[in-house]
């Protein structure tokens, strides 16, 4: 009986860890128009990394572009997760589209998550023609988004 009850003990206290641990740390406290800030901000900057990366597609060695390529494909990545559910608030520029057509947004976010990738890998192979193919693929997939997702008269 005693080692069950230790059994027992054990597996709740590797729930516990893995709690901590393993699980994804959905729900933490962030209002909304912090939220909606955090967006705009890194839009800015996406943005700025993107135009970083254009300045580079005549260079010789591409190793200036890393920095910005793996900024763009990470924020590219953390894209749906930053539109959860009541977040259609002011001073926001998403259209309500995100959240009526989640599938499509979600969609949207991916080519721009592939296209960015793309970017990385052009750059660790010093590939200026990968890179300047995969770049107008960002440049596209940031326009497509935008198109179906934003606001018209907003542009950063
Ligand atoms: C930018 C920016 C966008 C996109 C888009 C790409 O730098 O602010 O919205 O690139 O113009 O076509």
């Amino acid at each position: 009986m005693k080692s069950v009850a230790a059994i027992g003990l054990a597996i709740a206290a590797f729930a516990v860890i893995q709690g901590a641990d393993a699980a994804p740390k959905k729900g933490v406290a962030i209002a909304p128009e912090e939220i909606v800030g955090a967006r705009h901000a890194a839009m800015m900057m996406s943005s700025s990394a993107f135009g970083a990366l254009k300045a580079q597609a005549n260079a010789d060695d591409l190793k200036r572009a890393n920095f910005p390529a793996h900024a763009l494909a990470g924020w590219a990545k953390a894209i749906p997760a930053m539109f959860p559910a009541g977040t259609d608030i002011p001073p926001s520029d998403a259209l309500p589209a995100v959240w009526s057509d989640r599938a499509g947004f979600d969609a949207a976010s991916r080519d721009f998550a592939t296209a960015t990738a793309a970017v990385t890998q052009a750059v660790a192979a010093n590939d200026k023609a990968a890179y300047t193919a995969a770049l107008d693929q960002v440049g596209k997939a940031c326009s497509a988004c935008h198109d179906k997702y934003r606001k018209a008269d907003e542009k950063h």
